[in-house]
């Protein structure tokens, strides 16, 4: 029989390692020989959840308009619940499903939790805060975007000119900004999944 699937949630600021630490997961249960997936901003805002200006121009402005995500709080919304939706079916298959998205709304992020309880079971959902300070992801700064919405190049930013809600009990935190490295981190999750039996 397959193991039974699960959603590694991970949540943060822009630059917070999120993505980075979920990859290092995913290649590291990989090689464990476990079936893994792995959802991020840079997949699914380029398919599943494009911006209006990504998607097929034949079919008109007002379609763009209807099915393209942007980064407005009822976009940001709309973008975890088929995200959130996605991750429940491939954890219903069996998946040990890794997503690194902002969502930066405690609301979103426990409907999200609800939708994978509802479909399996509660310890199905694993919530992962990666606390990083602004000031260390601005310093980051990898694509040059805290820059961008600095000069006000860039609205609804997050952590600069649109909120981030941390969540108040994540099953774990991580702690970014102590000069820890991603694969270090990765490991701190890998182990609180196996201690809880979810692996
Ligand atoms: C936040 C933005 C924005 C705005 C573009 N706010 O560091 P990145 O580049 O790779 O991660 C960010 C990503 C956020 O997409 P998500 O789907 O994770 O966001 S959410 O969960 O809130 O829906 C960043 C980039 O896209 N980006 N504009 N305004 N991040």
């Amino acid at each position: 029989l397959g193991q039974l699937g699960c959603v590694v949630w991970f949540t943060g600021l822009s630059g917070c390692g999120k993505s980075t630490i979920a990859n290092e997961l995913d290649v590291m249960l990989a090689r464990e020989g476990r079936a893994t997936i792995l959802l991020d901003g840079d997949n699914v805002r380029h398919g599943l959840c494009a911006p209006p200006s990504k998607l097929q121009p034949e079919h008109g402005a007002e379609f763009a308009e209807r099915f393209g995500l942007g980064f407005g709080a009822v976009d940001r919304e709309e973008n975890i619940r088929r995200i959130g939706s996605v991750a429940a079916l491939m954890a219903s298959a069996g998946l040990i499903t890794l997503t690194a998205f902002v969502s930066p709304y405690q609301r979103d992020r426990d409907r999200v939790r609800k939708i994978v309880s509802d479909s399996g079971r509660p310890e199905d959902f694993v919530e992962v805060f990666v606390d990083t300070p602004l000031e260390v992801c601005e310093a980051r700064d990898p694509k040059g975007l805290y820059k961008k919405a600095r000069a006000g190049e860039i609205a609804n930013f997050t952590g600069i000119s649109d909120p981030y809600e941390p969540p108040p009990k994540p099953e774990i935190r991580l702690d970014g900004g102590a000069g820890r490295s991603a694969g270090e981190l990765a490991g701190q999750v890998r182990q609180w999944l196996s201690d809880r039996g979810v692996l």
